[in-house]
């Protein structure tokens, strides 16, 4: 039943035009939840556009991928990438405390960004299943997600590995869709 809604909800979301960009630390699962939404899909993946943006086409909707970790010197290029975008999913790797901060950096560096004022963003805490992990809780307090008025959000905890939590996350970004 869970697939079922799941694909429901993704051909829904994929057939009206959307640009998501997917953000996090290197690690962080980016590409492992990226494959479990496009299982089954035809995918186009455009050549690689810089050394740490990648491009999915799937039907309408345009997949930027960016590995967030260790690349400071080329983030201030990647405005370049922003406008037009409707969703920010960022990707937190829950068990990788020390780089939190890292994470919460470029989150506000995101959302003070012209370009990126009307976009949505969905965190994903993602890796659920290691022990000792922070929970969404944890994450959402240590990000002050709460203090984030101009945006709407959303934290999702979940496990890429099994896709537990994805589709939840990928409701919230459908419901949002009739909203703006
Ligand atoms: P990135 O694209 O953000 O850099 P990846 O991250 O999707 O490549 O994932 C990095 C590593 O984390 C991978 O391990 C992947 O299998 C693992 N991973 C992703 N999501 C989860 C999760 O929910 N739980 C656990 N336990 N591991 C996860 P490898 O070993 O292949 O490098
Ligand atoms: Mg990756």
């Amino acid at each position: 039943v869970m697939g079922l809604i799941f694909a429901k909800l993704w051909s829904l979301f994929c057939n009206q035009e959307h640009k998501v960009i997917i953000v996090g630390l290197d690690n962080a699962g980016k590409t492992t939840i990226l494959y479990q939404f496009l299982m089954n899909e035809v995918v186009h993946t455009s050549p690689t556009i810089g050394s740490n943006v990648e491009e999915i086409v799937v039907k309408n909707t345009h997949f930027l991928m960016w590995d967030i970790g260790g690349q400071e010197s080329l983030r201030s290029s990647w405005n370049t990438y922003y406008s037009n975008t409707e969703f920010i999913i960022l990707v937190v790797d829950s068990i990788d405390r020390e780089r939190l901060a890292i994470t919460k950096e470029e989150l506000y560096r995101m959302l003070a960004h012209e370009d990126l004022r009307k976009a949505a963003v969905l965190i994903f805490a993602n890796k659920q299943d290691m022990k000792g992990c922070m929970t969404a809780a944890e994450i959402s307090k240590y990000l002050t997600l709460s203090s984030i008025k101009d945006h709407p959000w959303h934290i999702q905890s979940c496990c890429a590995l099994t896709g537990e939590g994805l589709c939840q996350g990928l409701e919230w970004m459908t419901s949002r869709i009739g909203v703006r």
